[in-house]
């Protein structure tokens, strides 16, 4: 058995004999990101390109502080704490090559669950030039048809009551921010980073709408004060398993409870508008653009939502990974028929891209064998998900006459495998979505009434009144419901005319 050794500070010279280790130091500096969502994406991505900086540049006023505001998050902070929030990225090529690095961007870690006061202050002070976001799709609290702040939500309700015990992201953005202005210390800027289409004009209209509903004045300061750039982001990341963990201690001798994996490729474009200042990411390869909006559509409309194609259509034939899909030639060509006939129609030209080039390198990514990304990772949340990845491109293709059976039966698979919860081969379908109750009421009724499922307002807005997308929709459910082959299903669709 190989000598093992615990991550943490004082062990980091040794481990530097195995893998690369941060080389800068983290006793001093200034946390001037302060980070709300501290998943695997944040530390693939964001903390991996602020590591990569402080490697090669001497930069005391940048390091990370995380956020947990969810019960969640209290595994991670209790391994932080034992590995001085420490961990190991372990980067996956393709050709089998494994690279782990120990990243050491992330300097703090602070839940703001029981005792909110220490994450404020955080916030409002004098050192934090940014806050940055990764709090999933579903964590904007906004009803995906209207757009609007959901001001229903429970925890808002309680939050604009109370001030000083905010529990969502905007109660604390709102109280440390009224701090900053009444020191009349410089706003921070608000850098989103979800998968979220014009996420940073998103995070600032939802946060304009609960301020105004709690302080007008404090409203007018955020809106004059901080900014909000836009920005798309790209890393894709699997869930950690046991495995991971214990092939780093089998083949290195590194005990670390929470490591990261995530393949090579990594992008990050975001607008330059900075209200406080921030890290020269550009020198690390970060792309700063005046305007993200055809980066991010092209990576929500093709990426994410070939994830969702081929998550939701492999989940139901019993593929438990991407890359097992990929391996599958029926659900390659699949996909890069929903891609080209589908996606690539509602993209137009992006300047400097070359799309057909871009679409080969997502088929590429996605067949990393080493990846093993779960679809059931794709699948979680996806009532979040799809009504910006894939519903947007359904709807402009219906208003331009253009394809959308490739899509439909997508929807179709879905609504199965909310409804049964099992794959063709009857295992169960590990479902986890915030509103699998509902899915699955509306998709129960499927047998008695077609467009059940579809009927789902705040997911679907008024597709249900489409005829084109209604016929579709229900032979592809009545196919589904009745045969067994979802292969079959697939290939009438890709020789079907229509
Ligand atoms: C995925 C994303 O969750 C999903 O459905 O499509 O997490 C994807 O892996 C990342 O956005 C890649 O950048």
């Amino acid at each position: 058995m190989k000598k093992t050794i615990q991550l943490n500070q004082a062990n980091l010279q040794e481990i530097g004999n195995c893998m690369p280790v941060p080389n800068y130091s983290r006793a001093s500096d200034k946390t001037g990101i302060v980070h709300i969502g501290v998943g695997g994406f944040h530390r693939a991505h964001l903390a991996y390109y602020l590591h990569q900086l402080k490697n090669g540049n001497a930069l005391s006023d940048w390091e990370i502080c995380g956020i947990g505001l969810r019960e969640g998050d209290t595994k991670l902070h209790n391994n932080f704490k034992k590995q001085d929030h420490l961990y190991t990225l372990i980067i996956k090529h393709p050709n089998g090559k494994i690279k782990p690095e120990v990243i050491g961007s992330i300097v703090d870690f602070k839940m703001g669950i029981s005792n909110p006061e220490p994450v404020i202050a955080q916030m409002a002070h004098a050192d934090t030039k940014i806050v940055s976001l990764t709090i999933t799709e579903g964590g904007y609290n906004f009803n995906p048809t209207t757009g609007a702040f959901n001001f229903d939500n429970p925890d808002v309700q309680d939050e604009l009551q109370h001030p000083n015990q905010p529990r969502t992201v905007y109660g604390f953005l709102t109280a440390a921010l009224k701090r900053r202005r009444d020191a009349a210390l410089p706003a921070f800027t608000l850098l989103s980073c979800d998968n979220i289409e014009h996420n940073g004009d998103m995070v600032r209209k939802m946060l304009l709408s609960f301020v105004k509903a709690q302080d007008p004045d404090l409203a007018n300061w955020i809106a004059q004060e901080v900014c909000f750039p836009n920005s798309m982001v790209d890393r894709i990341t699997p869930v950690t398993t046991p495995t991971d963990i214990n092939t780093l201690t089998q083949n290195y001798g590194i005990v670390d409870a929470c490591p990261v994996t995530c393949e090579p490729f990594i992008q990050w474009v975001v607008e330059d508008t900075f209200s406080n200042g921030r890290p020269a990411f550009e020198k690390v390869g970060v792309q700063f653009v005046s305007d993200v909006e055809p980066y991010e559509k092209m990576k929500l409309r093709l990426l994410n939502a070939g994830h969702s194609v081929l998550g939701l259509l492999g989940v139901l034939h019993g593929h438990p990974t991407i890359n097992a899909c990929v391996e599958d030639e029926l659900f390659t060509s699949y996909l890069r028929a929903f891609l080209d006939k589908e996606a690539t129609p509602v993209l137009g030209e992006i300047e400097g891209i070359n799309l057909e080039d871009y679409k080969d390198s997502l088929l590429a990514r996605f067949g990393n064998p080493n990846i093993k990304d779960s679809v059931s990772r794709i699948c979680s949340e996806s009532s979040a998900k799809l009504p910006k990845f894939l519903i947007p491109t359904i709807n402009e293709n219906l208003a331009t006459g253009g394809s959308i059976k490739f899509a439909t039966l997508v929807i179709a698979a879905w609504c199965y495998s909310s409804d049964k919860g099992i794959n063709r081969q009857g295992q169960p379908i590990e479902i986890t979505d915030a509103m699998s109750i509902e899915l699955h009421e509306a998709a129960k009724q499927t047998t008695t009434d077609p467009l059940a499922f579809i009927r789902q307002e705040s997911l679907f807005g008024n597709l249900v009144e489409n005829d084109r997308f209604t016929a579709l929709y229900t032979e592809a459910v009545q196919k589904i419901y009745t045969n067994t082959d979802i292969k079959k299903y697939m290939t009438d669709i890709m020789i079907s005319g229509r």
